[in-house]
């Protein structure tokens, strides 16, 4: 049961909603209960996963033995029957590729900031044995002090005999990867992460790959070939950086130890880059220590050693949690939370067993609960969302996959049963629910309250789909008619830059990439999510107008002053660019499909208010699919909309 795989979740964590779904996981942003702190929670289900599970397993263990300040820590792990879930440090500043693309490029200065952090990370990977292999800049997110940290460890390897012995899985982003790892031949882990690192470095500085094409095959011709362009904006300084990383042969590649004092990334600092760890593990921190004693009622040395064991598990969490807190300068101290006499489990609040009832109707169903949108969006500014210490104060809301709505909560019919099961099931007092049942393969995100992203034969009875107001406008477009790209050897821009594991000798002849089949059991597992719940009036609605948000780098400025007209103007460029999407309100949530009806790319255009200065702007966010496809394809619907 769904119930049994969130209940040691729930125990600890206030689940808010989905900020992204990747391959395979899909990502939630949570609060820690005892510490108050935000976290990110990666969930991914373990049927779905297949052969796919390795990959996690591999990711938790690097995880767990790497403790750096440019590297997403791992908290917690919690593993079900049915479900993984990694509670991992909360990066509020999103992708390091979207930051990029905000900006166009970044200048010297700035790019420096952020390429010292990436050599720390990666020094400090290479000298705990790992080879990272899949850099790029998606893989790199922003927290809280616009610090970088490194995520993504599925492809990290750990050759036994140290990182100078040779490795052949060719693995990674074929636009980051190394021209003698796309040959198919041994390398080292090391050497191809300089090379990666080197692709990074230029989109960093130009906005832009240095090898990219359409075709995979002219992308490797180009890659091996080792020419790229040189724009007329780089300096001296990084174009010798540029061609000292990017060095077809791996043995006259400049090597990281010799990045730490490069000249380039020394210019305007006095000392070379500082790639040790800040927080090794075996160092415990002495206040950490005593708040945890305190609360467990132990003593200091008996907390101590609990620790010690790095069992990431919730003693884990709270004590790398207050750590974080007290690295921030806030206060090392815990919640007094409704605790049991052992002080480890928190008696559920009233939302919380609410939720858990809820979740009992699930069945294959994911679903959270959590605070508004606009606590989450504000977050994303400056000011920290105002924590409070009793969620049984706070009204349950409902996230179905960035879907927000408001309580009352109700239960949620399982696939096949009819609704007067389902209201039987629930015996409380809620009203009559209406129950929409998505079509195969429709991602629950595709899946609002009241329509449903489908061709008109596959909708639901009338009844049950009249509630819809007429600003949700569920858009369905035509096959898009282009030409097939297997048969023409071409792979799609949109599986171009994906992180793929692949055996070489296998990939001429089939292309067989685990890219494209993780996509299948995602959306296998996709096509179960059934809901019903009751919408919420918040802003953003077509009554209220747009939201007011922050200006940040994920927001576009317009020249407009109103909202509605621009809504009209993307709308009617949606189509054209072959986007179907769906409206809630000021919200469209857009996606792109291939010709095979796979789903390549979902992102949300909101329509905002903006103050300071006074306009209207458009909040973008890209929740899967390739990032430089996405760039191109919001700047092409955002270029053909008279803004
Ligand atoms: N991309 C491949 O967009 C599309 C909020 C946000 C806040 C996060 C902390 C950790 C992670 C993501 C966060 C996050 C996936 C995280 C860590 C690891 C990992 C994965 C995610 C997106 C998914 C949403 C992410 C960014 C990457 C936001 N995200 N904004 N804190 O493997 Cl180790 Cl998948």
């Amino acid at each position: 049961m769904a119930v049994d795989d969130y209940e040691e979740l729930l125990k600890y964590y206030e689940i808010h909603e989905t900020v992204g779904t990747g391959g395979f996981a899909k990502v939630k942003l949570a609060r820690h209960l005892l510490t108050g702190e935000q976290v990110a929670i990666k969930i991914m289900d373990k049927l779905a996963l297949g052969d796919d599970l390795p990959r996690i397993k591999t990711e938790i263990e690097a995880m767990k033995s790497l403790s750096h300040q440019n590297i997403c820590r791992l908290y917690h792990v919690i593993e079900t029957p049915k479900k993984i879930f990694m509670v991992l440090e909360y990066c509020p500043g999103g992708e390091l590729f979207d930051y990029i693309i905000a900006k166009d490029r970044l200048a010297e200065e700035e790019a420096r900031i952020f390429f010292r952090q990436i050599v720390a990370a990666i020094a400090y990977v290479h000298s705990q044995g790992y080879a990272h292999r899949d850099l790029k800049p998606e893989n790199l997110l922003i927290d809280a002090e616009h610090n970088l940290k490194l995520i993504d460890f599925g492809l990290c390897a750990k050759p036994l005999g140290g990182l100078d012995y040779h490795l052949s899985t060719c693995c990674g982003s074929p636009a980051y990867a190394a021209p003698e790892l796309i040959q198919g031949k041994a390398y080292i882990g090391s050497e191809a992460d300089i090379w990666s690192m080197g692709v990074l470095l230029y989109a960093l500085l130009c906005g832009f790959l240095p090898f990219d094409d359409d075709n995979v095959m002219v992308l490797y011709k180009k890659i091996v070939r080792g020419k790229y362009e040189t724009p007329k904006w780089l300096l001296p300084g990084s174009v010798l950086l540029l061609h000292q990383m990017l060095q077809v042969d791996p043995k006259k590649r400049i090597m990281v130890k010799h990045l730490l004092n490069h000249p380039w990334l020394m210019h305007g600092y006095s000392f070379a880059v500082q790639w040790q760890s800040k927080y090794p593990l075996g160092r415990l921190d002495e206040d950490c220590i005593t708040e945890l004693s305190v609360h467990h009622k132990c003593s200091r040395e008996s907390m101590a050693d609990v620790i010690s064991e790095w069992k990431y598990d919730h003693v884990s969490a709270t004590y790398l949690l207050l750590q974080s807190k007290k690295a921030r300068g806030k206060p090392v101290r815990l919640r007094i939370p409704n605790v049991t006499a052992e002080g480890a489990s928190i008696t559920p609040s009233r939302e919380q067993k609410f939720f858990k009832k809820a979740l009992s109707y699930e069945g294959d169903l994911e679903m959270t609960c959590g605070f508004g949108s606009m606590e989450f969006l504000a977050s994303y500014g400056e000011s920290q969302p105002v924590f409070c210490n009793t969620p049984t104060t706070k009204q349950p809301q409902l996230f179905l996959d960035g879907e927000e709505f408001t309580s009352p909560l109700l239960p949620v019919q399982r696939k096949g049963a009819s609704k007067k099961q389902a209201n039987k099931e629930n015996s409380g007092a809620k009203p009559e629910p209406f129950v929409l049942l998505p079509p195969p393969n429709t991602p629950p995100w595709a899946v609002n309250e009241k329509r449903l992203l489908t061709t008109p034969n596959r909708a639901l009875p009338p009844e049950e789909t009249s509630q819809a107001a007429p600003s949700e406008t569920p858009v369905k477009l035509p096959p898009p008619t282009r030409l097939c790209e297997l048969a023409a050897g071409v792979i799609s821009p949109e599986r171009r830059c994906r992180s793929v594991e692949v055996d070489l000798n296998h990939l001429e002849s089939g292309q067989k990439k685990k890219g494209t089949k993780m996509f299948g059991s995602l959306e296998r597992g996709l096509d179960k999510v059934i809901t019903m719940l009751t919408p919420n009036k918040k802003k953003g609605s077509a009554k209220e107008g747009p939201r007011k948000l922050k200006a940040h780098y994920n927001v576009t400025t317009t020249n407009l002053l109103n909202p509605d007209e621009l809504l009209k103007e993307i709308i009617a460029v949606l189509p054209k660019k072959q986007v179907e999407y769906v409206q809630k309100g000021y919200k469209l949530k857009c996606q792109t499909q291939s010709d095979f009806g796979k789903v390549t790319m979902q992102f949300e255009l909101e329509v905002c208010q903006l103050s300071k200065p006074e306009a209207v702007g458009i909040r973008r966010q890209r929740l899967k699919g390739d990032a430089w496809v996405y760039k191109r394809l919001v700047e092409d619907i955002l270029c053909s909309c008279k803004l």
